[in-house]
């Protein structure tokens, strides 16, 4: 045996011996040497999402793929979860970033990798040999026109008919695909194992319009295991904690000292007409809800997408009646750092402390918020509340609870 070999299976042996020890403590780090191994050995999956679709939607998008990864571990397969990278979302206005932003942006990356065998775009980059990333096979998933046929929905899948892939690969122009396949979706996620199984010798696949496949279990421990790995990066949380801290005079995970509002408007004023308030009717029912919960409470924190001419008159009219209104509002170099991403999460940290919170039906950002603080503990009744229309039948928000 050559030192050479013996050298190489050292590091096999030893990359082994890692990856085992590494499993209760998360799965292996492409950027660790020791794992060139696994670079080797992997499947790598990707996915994108439909272009309008927004942040928090993503979010639940990803635990669909990191669950199916996660699962799929335990059953020896060697597959791991590229994360699409963020760009060019339709409501980042203020700050549309030129380049992609990495998960490391947004997340604890490293809490993700304990739940998931995740990696981001980049670290994968780094590991191929060409310039170009070559995706083996992109499946680009569509809805059947009729989700109910015979009035019954039941998982199915289908390949053909004609698609075409509407992304933009994450912002990439050094990404090709080898082959694209239309596949006709529906039902629970794990049943994509079927699909890749058609082409075993598959390295690196990608589902366009991942949103189609949806969970296998809503809401089980598994769910709740995966959503609470999603920390956010640091640097968020701590502008967040020092914004609590100085304005609401908190230092601890459940605040008392304000209630916070999620306000979306914008895209969801107009096409939610129905489900939304005037600001008219957002101020009586913010000033009914502290009346009811704790009328000692004036500080009020807003979070929303509202234009600044909203904004303005929603606080006055809070003012007038004896609140004391706050939004946060990064400074130049915040704004520049965090993105329009950053400061969407900065705002929905702030909005998870509260002692008490109201929401906007339906909502992903608000869902987010209320899983958020079923982690921290909060009692369910401070959480689940919405905003109602002015007018006609103001149905209560679903209460997912979280199991541990
Ligand atoms: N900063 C900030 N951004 C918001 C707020 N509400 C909505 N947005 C922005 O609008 C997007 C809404 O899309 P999405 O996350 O899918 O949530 P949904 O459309 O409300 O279900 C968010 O991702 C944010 O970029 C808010 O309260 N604060
Ligand atoms: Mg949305």
């Amino acid at each position: 045996m050559s030192i050479k070999m013996i050298i190489n299976l050292s590091i096999l042996f030893l990359c082994v011996i890692l990856t085992s020890a590494e499993k209760g403590d998360g799965y292996c780090d492409l950027k660790e040497k020791t794992c060139d191994g696994d670079f080797l050995n992997e499947k790598f999956i990707i996915y994108d999402v439909n272009p309008p679709e927004g942040f928090n939607l993503r979010r639940d998008v990803y635990m669909r793929f990191a669950i199916m990864l996660s699962e799929a571990r335990q059953h020896h397969k060697n597959w791991m979860l590229i994360l699409p990278p963020w760009y060019s979302l339709y409501h980042w206005q203020t700050t549309q970033s030129d380049f992609p932003l990495p998960w490391s942006n947004f997340f604890d990356v490293k809490s993700l990798k304990k739940f998931a065998p995740v990696v981001e775009l980049h670290e994968v980059f780094s590991k191929i040999e060409s310039n170009i990333f070559t995706i083996d096979r992109l499946y680009v998933l569509q809805n059947y026109p009729d989700a109910f046929e015979n009035g019954e929905f039941r998982d199915k899948w289908e390949i053909g008919g004609n698609c075409d892939y509407d992304g933009t690969f994450w912002g990439y122009n050094n990404v090709t695909v080898k082959e694209t396949v239309c596949v006709k979706y529906q039902g629970r996620i794990s049943n994509l194992w079927e699909l890749i199984s058609l082409n075993p010798t598959d390295k690196f696949v990608m589902f366009a319009h991942g949103e189609i496949p949806l969970h296998d279990q809503y809401g089980t421990k598994t769910f709740w295991d995966c959503r609470k790995s999603m920390k956010f990066n640091k640097n968020l949380i701590n502008t967040a904690k020092k914004y609590i801290s100085e304005y609401f005079n908190c230092n601890s995970k459940i605040c008392t000292t304000y209630v916070s509002v999620h306000w979306r408007r914008r895209d969801f004023a107009r096409s939610r007409k129905k489900d939304v308030p005037s600001i008219k009717g957002t101020v009586k029912q913010i000033d009914n809800a502290i009346k009811n919960y704790n009328p000692q409470i004036v500080n009020i924190f807003i979070a929303s997408d509202g234009q600044n001419s909203e904004l303005i008159k929603l606080e006055k009219q809070l003012s007038d009646i004896g609140y004391k209104v706050h939004f946060y509002l990064p400074t130049q170099s915040e704004l520049d750092k965090f993105k329009d991403g950053g400061v969407a999460i900065i705002d929905q940290i702030i909005c998870s402390h509260a002692a008490y919170f109201i929401g906007t039906y339906e909502s992903t950002f608000t869902f987010r918020i209320q899983e958020e603080r079923e982690i921290l503990g909060f009692e369910s009744s401070t959480t689940f509340n919405r905003l109602c229309p002015d007018k006609g039948r103001c149905e209560a928000p679903s209460k997912w609870k979280i199991v541990n």
